[in-house]
C-alpha cells in the first residue's frame, strides 16, 4: 500500500495547479456572475494536452489513468467549480467512448476530445432522472439507420455554441422495455434534427453550460450505435462508474476550497479579545472539516486506482461520490457559518462555493441513489460470500 503520489502524478499536479491559480482562478468570479461558459479556458487546457488526458496515445492523447483524473479535476474545482465541471463531462465521454466504442467511432472522436471537441453525455429526460430505465428518446430502425426523437434534459456541455458530440440513449425495443431495449449512440453536433432548447440559469456551478436536447427525425447511420443494440443502459451505467469518481473529486476539490476560505478567515478575524480560531467551538469545526476533506480524497483516490486497474469499482465510486459530495456540503456550510455575515454576501468566493456546493450531491446519480448502488453490491456479497 502506497498513499504517496508518483513523480509524474507530482508533475501534473504541480503543473495543473499553477495553470488553476493562475488562469482559472482569475476568472472564476466573473464567469460565475455572467454565466459565461470559459471556452478560452477549454483552449488553454487543449494546448495542455488535458481533453485528451485519459485518451490513449494512439488516439492522440495522453493515456493516463483515472487516478491522474482525480488529480486535474480536484485542482481546477479548488479554483472554479464550473470549469472542473466541464472537464470532468469530457473525461466522462472520453472513458465511454474508450470503453464502448467501435475502432471507426474512437478514430473519429478521441482525437477530435484531444483537440478540444467538447463531448456531451445525455441521458437524462423530463421524467426520467434517477429512474433511467423509464426515458422516453426512441430510435427507430429504418434500413441502414436509425431516427431519433426526443428531448434530454440537464445536459452538460451542451449550449448554442457549445457542445461537439454527443453520447445519447434511447428506446430502440419498446417492446422490451427498460433495460434490454435502450442503446447508446455515438453522434455529432451538426447532424440534422438535432437542436438545443432551454439554456438552464442555475443556482451554482453557473459558467458551465447545461440545456435541454432536442432531438426532431434525426437520422444517423447504424455505425453510430455505441457498444451493441439493446446494451445502452449498460453503456450508461458503466460510463457512471468512472463518472462519479469525477464528481467525487470535484466534490473533493470544492471541500478544499471552503476549508482554506474558512480557515483565512479564522486566524485573521479577531472576536471577544482573540482570533476566532483560537476559540474551541471553530477549533472543532475546522477538525472536522479537515477530517472529512481527507477521508474523501483517500476514498476518491481508492475508487480511481480500482478503475485505473480495470477492477469492478461501482461499489467504491458510489462510495466516493456520495461522501465527497455530501462533504463538500457539509464543509462549504460550516465555512459560511466561520465567515459569518460577510460569507452570506454576494461576490465572496464562500458564497459562490456554497452555491456550486449543491449541484454535487444531485447530479451523476443523487446522494440516495448512491446508498441503492452500495447497499444492492453489499447485499449481493453477502448472499454470495464477502469478496475480499
Ligand atoms: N455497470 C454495468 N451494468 C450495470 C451497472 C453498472 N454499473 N449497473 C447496473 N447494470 C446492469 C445490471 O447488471 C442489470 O443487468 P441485467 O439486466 O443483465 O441483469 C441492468 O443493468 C439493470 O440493472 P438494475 O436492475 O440494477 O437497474 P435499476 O433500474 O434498478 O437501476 C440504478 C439501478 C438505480 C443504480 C440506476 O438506475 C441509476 O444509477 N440511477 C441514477 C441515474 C443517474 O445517475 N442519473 C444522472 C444522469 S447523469 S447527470
Amino acid at each position: 500500500m502506497d498513499f504517496e503520489l508518483t513523480k509524474e502524478q507530482k508533475l501534473l499536479r504541480k503543473m495543473v495547479r499553477s495553470f488553476a491559480e493562475n488562469e482559472v482562478a482569475p476568472l472564476a468570479e466573473e464567469i460565475d456572475r455572467t454565466g459565461r461558459f470559459p471556452a478560452e479556458t477549454i483552449a488553454k487546457m487543449t494546448e495542455l494536452g488535458l481533453m485528451g488526458l485519459n485518451v490513449p496515445k494512439e488516439y492522440g492523447g495522453q493515456g493516463l489513468p483515472d487516478t491522474c483524473k482525480i488529480i486535474v479535476v480536484s485542482e481546477l474545482a479548488k479554483a472554479c467549480a464550473s470549469t472542473a465541471e466541464a472537464f470532468a463531462v469530457q473525461m466522462l465521454v472520453n472513458f465511454i467512448i474508450k470503453k464502448f466504442g467501435s475502432e471507426e467511432q474512437k478514430r473519429e472522436f478521441l482525437p477530435r476530445a484531444c483537440k478540444g471537441e467538447l463531448g456531451v453525455f445525455a441521458l437524462s429526460e423530463p421524467s426520467a432522472g434517477s429512474d433511467p430505465s423509464s426515458i422516453r428518446m426512441t430510435a427507430e430502425e429504418d434500413g441502414d439507420s436509425y431516427v431519433l426523437n426526443g428531448q434530454k434534459t440537464f445536459i452538460s456541455n451542451l449550449s448554442e455554441t457549445e457542445g461537439d458530440f454527443i453520447v445519447v440513449v434511447a428506446v430502440t425495443d419498446p417492446e422490451k422495455r427498460q433495460h434490454g431495449g435502450m442503446t447508446a449512440f455515438l453522434i455529432d453536433r451538426k447532424t440534422p434534427g438535432v437542436s438545443v432548447g432551454t439554456i438552464e440559469d442555475k443556482m451554482g456551478i453557473r459558467a458551465a453550460c447545461v440545456s435541454e436536447l432536442l432531438l426532431n427525425d434525426c437520422r444517423v447511420p447504424r455505425s453510430c450505435v455505441l457498444g451493441s443494440v439493446g446494451e445502452g443502459f449498460k453503456v450508461a451505467m458503466g460510463g457512471l462508474d468512472s463518472g462519479r469518481v469525477g464528481i467525487a473529486a470535484q466534490s473533493c476539490g470544492i471541500a478544499e476550497a471552503a476549508l482554506k476560505e474558512a480557515l483565512k478567515n479564522a486566524v485573521t478575524r479577531v472576536q471577544f479579545g482573540k482570533r476566532i480560531a483560537d476559540q474551541q467551538g471553530i477549533q472543532f469545526y475546522l477538525a472536522d472539516m479537515a477530517t472529512r476533506v481527507e477521508t474523501a480524497y483517500l476514498m476518491t483516490y481508492k475508487a480511481a486506482a480500482l478503475l485505473s486497474e480495470g477492477k469492478r469499482a461501482g461499489k467504491y465510486s458510489s462510495m466516493a461520490k456520495y461522501y465527497a459530495s455530501e462533504t463538500a456540503n457539509y464543509v462549504a456550510q460550516k465555512a459560511v457559518q466561520i465567515y459569518g455575515g460577510y460569507g452570506y454576501v454576494r461576490g465572496t468566493a464562500i458564497e459562490r462555493i456554497f452555491r456550486d456546493a449543491r449541484v454535487l450531491t444531485l447530479y451523476e446519480g443523487t446522494s440516495e441513489i448512491q446508498k441503492i448502488v452500495i447497499a444492492r453490491e453489499i447485499i449481493r456479497e453477502a448472499e454470495g460470500g464477502f469478496v475480499e
